[in-house]
């Protein structure tokens, strides 16, 4: 397939004040379009040409790790973009707000949890809310790695690579990650992951 740059869900302002259009210049702009760009090279031509992007993933993991690095990102960057919203965090859908509470005790659990995964990701990667054998759990994945090849299906992300955001919380990461969870998540879009899982 060829990989493409989707338009943002929403305005580059209109996350302000908790992610500036400055960030999305950048990340958006600059480093989701190079993976696309990156991607697509390596892609033309080869046994990857006519796969989807969720089995050129999984099928080029631990064999091409130029092509898995690049589709992975692709994919975990758009995935990222959907999920968030502006005046995101706060109530959730009550089917989303009842399996958190049975897989973690609380909001205030899954909340700790999600933020010490992040956190806790050594260097570049992701954080993740996934349903693994049924059950909703944190994942926390290396640099491209994603839940699609551990055998779980991604319901939210929040990117803990540096320059997600450097720009606007410069080293403080644990910020980042509560104000994600705080202010920036979508539920929607976790209620819509969790009825398709
Ligand atoms: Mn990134």
């Amino acid at each position: 397939m060829t990989l493409i740059l989707p338009a943002l869900p929403y305005a580059t302002d209109a996350l302000l004040p908790h992610m500036s259009p400055e960030t999305f210049e950048y990340h958006h702009g600059k480093h989701h379009q190079a993976y696309v760009d990156n991607g697509n090279k390596l892609i033309a031509g080869s046994e990857f040409e006519g796969k989807s992007l969720e089995k050129t993933i999984t099928s080029s993991f631990g064999k091409n790790p130029g092509v898995f690095n690049n589709a992975a990102q692709v994919y975990n960057h758009t995935f990222f973009w959907n999920s968030m919203k502006p005046s995101g965090g706060g109530a959730m859908p009550g089917s989303v707000a009842s399996m958190i509470n049975d897989s973690f005790g609380s909001m205030d659990e899954f909340r700790t949890a999600f933020v010490q995964g992040g956190i806790t990701q050594f260097g570049s990667g992701w954080v993740w809310l996934v349903v693994k054998d049924g059950k909703l759990e944190i994942m926390k994945t290396p640099n491209a790695e994603n839940p699609l090849v551990h055998g779980a299906t991604p319901i939210v992300t929040c990117d803990v690579w540096e320059h997600a955001y450097y720009i606007d919380y410069r080293n403080a990461r644990p910020k980042f990650l509560e104000t994600f969870v705080d202010n920036l998540v979508n539920w929607e879009f976790a209620e819509s992951n969790l009825l398709a899982a």
